[in-house]
């Protein structure tokens, strides 16, 4: 049976903003009260999608989220009506106006964990909502995050869906910018790779002096427990912790893999060598030939990494079994990170392409390409059981850059979060977006 991976990346939300809201993520704290383009970052999203669907690759699409997030401020103490609850929140604590006002839901790969059907015990594709715990921003995503995982993965013969893990530090849930499958073919099993930033209750594990470790080792073995994923078929490594005090927030931002393939960065890890050698010897076994491409740190430095996102690429398997890497601009303007991709690409190696994109308005909050997507691999038959409205087409293309036009503005600036005005245009423009995608009731404004 044929088998793809799908990517299913985040809408952009009509109150993207820079809300400097993630210390450790260096571009949200440097870009932090700029004034925000919502409709630019929505429109370069959708511009991705376009381009993967036209090169031949299964694409998808996830909703944003309600916001600003009213039932979140309500359940801090503000109260009266909604447009009261926002004025209030305005008036006596603005920061907490901005978080309950971040379209971070963007960062699909921060949704979920998500093991394919070749991988789990009972042979259906197991999500576990990622609990985002790390950031009260982000916290409040995984409730909204479900529904519409549910709503697009419903089929309970196919999807089995797991509510966030506790949410608490010890279980520190970043999704899938920390997980990556190898193996050969996208519906054979392969090997799922863990990467925690920290232990919470081994203290024989190093953590970060600066930034927050946001991974713990004990979710990921959490979401491996949930999953039914055989111990033959998961690897766990350590972040360096020196590489997050250093912006690297997510695995992400340092590391991608596809198939048999892991491209990352000489200090990304620790223990590398024997986390190359299990990943070679668990994808031996099921018949898969790991390969590596190590960027070494005199090429490009961490500090390059973590400014072009050049790890924060998609690394996608072409036809003839070799690689084409969607970057962001931000590679195109770093003369060591493009002369690096340069010879790469003539290097006669597995990556052979590289594009570029324009993803700025994301990027500027510490988004690249890899972060606005999700990836799941699916079979034929699980492909079929997706509802069918989320599936990028060129007439879906197209209404949602229509509907883009119509309720997105073109500028926001911490002020305008405070005009209660914007939650009802967000409230008109998903409610909308639900016809559109097909998704049925899933925001707190069309359940309560
Ligand atoms: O969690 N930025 C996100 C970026 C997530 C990137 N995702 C991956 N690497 N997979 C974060 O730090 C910034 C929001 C603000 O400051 O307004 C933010 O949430």
């Amino acid at each position: 049976m044929k088998s793809y991976e799908v990517n299913f990346d985040g809408l952009v939300g009509p109150t993207h903003n820079y809300g400097g809201l993630s210390y450790g993520n260096v571009a949200s704290q440097s870009n932090s009260q700029q004034s925000s383009n919502p409709k630019e970052a929505a429109l370069q999203g959708l511009a991705k999608m376009k381009a993967l669907m036209e090169m031949g690759f299964q694409q998808g699409v996830l909703a944003p989220q309600e916001r600003p997030d009213v039932a979140a401020l309500r359940r801090l103490g503000f109260s009266g009506t909604d447009a009261q609850v926002i004025e209030r929140a305005a008036k006596e604590a603005m920061p907490l106006l901005v978080a309950s006002c971040s379209a971070s839901s963007m960062w699909v790969a921060n949704a979920a964990t998500v093991s394919p059907s070749a991988d789990t015990a009972d042979g259906r594709v197991h999500l576990t909502a990622a609990n985002l715990n790390c950031k009260y921003h982000r916290s409040i995503e995984h409730p909204t995050t479900s529904r519409v995982l549910g709503a697009m993965f419903a089929n309970q013969q196919h999807f089995a869906h797991h509510a966030a893990l506790p949410a608490v530090a010890q279980f520190g849930d970043e999704g899938a910018a920390n997980h990556t499958r190898f193996c050969r073919e996208y519906g054979e099993a392969g090997v799922e790779f863990f990467v925690f930033g920290r232990s919470a209750f081994d203290n024989r594990f190093p953590a970060p002096q600066k930034y927050p470790a946001r991974q713990t080792l004990e979710a990921s073995q959490a979401v491996v427990r949930l999953h039914g994923l055989r111990e033959e078929g998961v690897v766990y490594a350590q972040q360096n912790p020196n590489v997050i005090d250093q912006g690297v927030f997510h695995n992400d931002v340092i590391a991608v893999g596809n198939g048999e393939v892991l491209f990352y960065h000489e200090d990304a890890f620790l223990e590398t060598d024997q986390m190359l050698a299990e990943l070679q010897s668990k994808l031996a076994k099921v018949g898969g030939n790991f390969q590596s491409v190590c960027v070494p740190r005199s090429a490009v430095t961490v500090d390059d990494a973590v400014r072009s996102y050049l790890f924060n690429s998609q690394l996608l398997s072409r036809p003839d079994g070799s690689m084409l890497l969607i970057v962001p601009q931000e590679c195109q303007a770093n003369e060591r990170v493009w002369a690096y991709l340069q010879s790469l690409t003539s290097s006669g190696g597995l990556i052979r392409e590289v594009k570029v994109f324009d993803l700025k308005q994301s990027m500027q909050n510490g988004g690249g390409p890899a972060c606005l997507r999700l990836r799941v691999a699916l079979n034929e038959t699980e492909l079929a059981a997706v509802n069918p409205g989320v599936i990028m087409t060129p007439p879906l293309y197209g209404s949602l850059t229509a509907w883009v036009e119509k309720h997105y503005r073109d500028r926001l600036s911490e002020t305008d979060l405070a005009d209660p005005q914007l939650l009802l245009e967000c409230r008109t423009a998903l409610d909308e977006l639900t016809q559109i995608l097909k998704l049925g009731a899933v925001y707190p404004f069309q359940i309560n």
